[in-house]
């Protein structure tokens, strides 16, 4: 796990705990001894700290984390570090984050190859840095850095840090050398303070306030980062061991939190996600893709496929279309520039790798097709049919659909080994879910290909069985009902939507239903009504035959004001629904978000029972990925489970 070498006088510690090199108790004892070790050598005059592997130090252990903590402890470790007789490098490929980036402030210094980050990403699980990430983050790059970086979580590339004073120096090539030589120069200069003893001065107490503000709106009831912030402002206030005794506490009692179990466990429910044990095929090279239809859904896909680098065909029905379609295709990419997210050239390269037209024949020899025109059957099996005639017999051919049934729509298709349900949210080059539906007829390797593309694509994939709505939109739906269930026995619409903001979502069932339009969901219905099936009339039926199809027709659940999307109480609403609204006993806002997510769970439960659903973790992740659950709550399965 850890090895030393040597490079003259300077002593090369290398960690290799796979496939992270996180601190597990073990490693922090082997780094703990090598310490003690080299300063005990007189022929070493410095030490460099490098990791093998994909990554330097990622972290702490988070499988140790709902056990006892166990001795060396890491701030104990980190001080160590700290006080060794020989400066220390750290050497940083990959990310130093969390803990990993606390054992790189131990050493005196820290350099970085050029594709390297760092961060403090603990909030993310719950947690405040444990190991001095609060106290000596504003030490080393000043208060103001310090908490940008440990209350988002959000990791900076190498060049920021260094611009920061994160790390001393960025270099490119081979690490190792560059990192001994570092070490051998500094060695003829003064040694710089070691962090914990530098001086930090406190912004005044109105900036603390204001960040505090920011804080608790971004946080939507999650607690770490306003902890954080608690950490940070002590940090900056009180001495050095102060502060590591304040954070130390801070870190204990999150770590036995609900909400630190709750994103553990999204945490490692993520991981597993792209490898699921029953995968038992290779998966297919893709090296090209096209997308049938280019609206919202299929611009947004075939720029997820261009994200991923790979070449495009667009294929729409004439040419007017074709050219909407790649206008939508620039508007998502122009959208990416102006947030700063590509360049200008960096857009226009993603652009020039879209072939688009109207014929088929273009697809001839295209590996993956994915089809995302109207949801309608009779127009996708149009396409089907098409492309049973014009792709390779081996070409892995996909339906985005929410609603339909796959196995109706690839009725008739030639080899429908190679066919599957994917299931893109949108905008589907955001949104992290893809809920990926096999046929009973789609073959383990086509399966594993789905799979494979989530993973290009940087995608979350849950498996789905065959059902109406599959995992998302079923539980979707049975929370709306819910929801309508509470209107019906009296609870006002703004109390509901209220009550889960409350809970943590960004918006509640009503707001929601009226930014997406009630009408998407009323068709639906329709549809499901005009083939016999026995589908109630809903609240939201009377309100769309009444034209209140939500913010595009100024009206829904709520009334909006000419360009403002503040939802405001409608009468209109309120008499429409009156006759089927009874009275009945105030609910609190604890119970309604109990009766709505308790709804999701239940349903969770129909569709785990039906085999839909593999397990209750990937319930969670779809919800949590696709539908704006709480990300600290952990999901539905896990909020009830827990
Ligand atoms: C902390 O440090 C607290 C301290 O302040 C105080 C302590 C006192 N532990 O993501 P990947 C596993 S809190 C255990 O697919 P990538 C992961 O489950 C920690 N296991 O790789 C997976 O296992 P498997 C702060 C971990 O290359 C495998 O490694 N640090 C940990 O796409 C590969 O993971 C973080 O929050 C861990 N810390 O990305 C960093 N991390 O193969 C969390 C990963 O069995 N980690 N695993 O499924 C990451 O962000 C990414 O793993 C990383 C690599 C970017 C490093």
């Amino acid at each position: 796990m850890i090895s030393i070498d040597r490079d003259g006088d300077i002593a090369i510690v290398t960690v290799d705990n796979p496939p992270v090199n996180a601190l597990g108790q073990a490693l922090r004892q082997g780094l703990w001894d090598a310490v003690g070790t080299l300063d005990a050598d007189d022929t070493i005059r410095a030490v460099v700290l490098i990791c093998a592997g994909r990554t330097f130090i990622a972290g702490a252990d988070v499988t140790e984390f709902g056990k006892p903590p166990m001795p060396p402890h890491l701030p104990d470790l980190v001080d160590r570090l700290e006080q060794a007789a020989k400066p220390w490098t750290a050497a940083i490929h990959g990310s130093a984050l969390g803990g990993g980036f606390e054992v790189a402030m131990g050493c005196r210094f820290r350099v970085a190859l050029d594709t390297a980050s760092v961060g403090l990403p603990e909030v993310s699980l719950g947690i405040v840095p444990g190991a001095s990430g609060t106290v000596r983050t504003p030490r080393l790059a000043g208060v103001e850095a310090a908490v940008d970086l440990v209350t988002t979580g959000r990791p900076v590339k190498a060049a920021k840090a260094l611009s920061l004073g994160l790390i001393d120096a960025l270099v490119t090539g081979d690490l190792r050398a560059e990192a001994v030589a570092f070490a051998r120069t500094v060695l003829t200069q003064p040694l710089p303070q070691p962090i914990s003893t530098r001086p930090v001065t406190s912004p005044d107490p109105a900036w603390w306030d204001e960040q505090k503000k920011a804080i608790t709106k971004r946080a939507k009831g999650e607690i770490a980062p306003l902890r954080a912030l608690d950490c940070l402002r002590v940090a900056a206030e009180k001495p050095f061991a102060d502060a590591m005794a304040h954070e130390r506490a801070t870190f204990l009692d999150l770590r036995a939190s609900d909400q630190a179990a709750a994103l553990r466990h999204i945490f490692f429910a993520e991981r597993a996600a792209p490898k699921p044990a029953h995968l038992n095929a290779k998966p297919k090279d893709i090296r090209s893709a096209a997308v049938i239809g280019g609206g919202t859904m299929g611009a947004g896909i075939a720029a997820a496929l261009r994200d991923a680098g790979l070449p495009v065909i667009l294929i729409e029905r004439d040419d007017e279309a074709v050219q909407r379609g790649l206008a939508n295709l620039r508007n998502i990419f122009d959208g990416a520039v102006k947030r700063g997210k590509l360049t200008e050239a960096q857009a226009q390269a993603r652009m020039d790798g879209v072939t688009a037209g109207s014929d088929y024949a273009l697809l001839a020899d295209t590996d993956l097709v994915i089809e995302a025109v109207f949801e309608d059957l009779s127009v996708k099996r149009a396409v089907f049919t098409q492309l049973g005639q014009t792709c390779r017999p081996d070409a892995i051919l996909a339906t985005n659909t929410s609603y339909l049934d796959p196995r109706l729509i690839a009725q008739g298709l030639p080899h429908p080994d190679r066919f599957i349900g994917l299931h893109f949210f949108s905008p589907a080059n955001v949104m992290k879910l893809l809920e990926i539906v096999p046929t009973p007829t789609t073959s383990n390797e086509t399966l594993a290909t789905g799979f494979a593309l989530a993973r290009a694509l940087n995608k979350i994939p849950v498996q789905a069985g065959i059902c109406d709505g599959f995992i998302g939109n079923r539980i979707l739906k049975r929370y709306r009902a819910e929801a309508e269930t509470l209107v019906r026995q009296g609870t006002p619409i703004a109390a509901i939507d209220a009550a889960m903001r409350a809970h943590g979502f960004a918006m509640g069932p009503f707001e929601a239903q009226d930014l997406g339009g009630l009408d998407i969901a009323y068709l639906q219905r329709e549809g499901a009504r005009a083939a016999g099936q026995d589908v109630p009339e809903t609240l939201g039926d009377i309100l769309v035959r009444a034209g209140r199809k939500g913010q595009k027709t100024a009206g829904g659940w709520y009334d909006y004001a000419p360009g403002d999307r503040t939802p405001q109480p409608s009468e209109t609403t309120a008499a429409l629904l009156a006759d089927h609204i009874t009275t009945g006993p105030v609910l609190t806002a604890e119970s309604i978000a109990a009766r709505l997510t308790g709804a999701m769970a239940a349903e969770g439960k129909a569709i785990l029972a039906e085999g839909i659903a593999l397990k209750p973790s990937d319930i969670d992740l779809v919800k949590v990925h696709g539908y704006g659950y709480p990300r600290w709550r952990g999901g539905p399965m896990f909020a009830v489970a827990g």
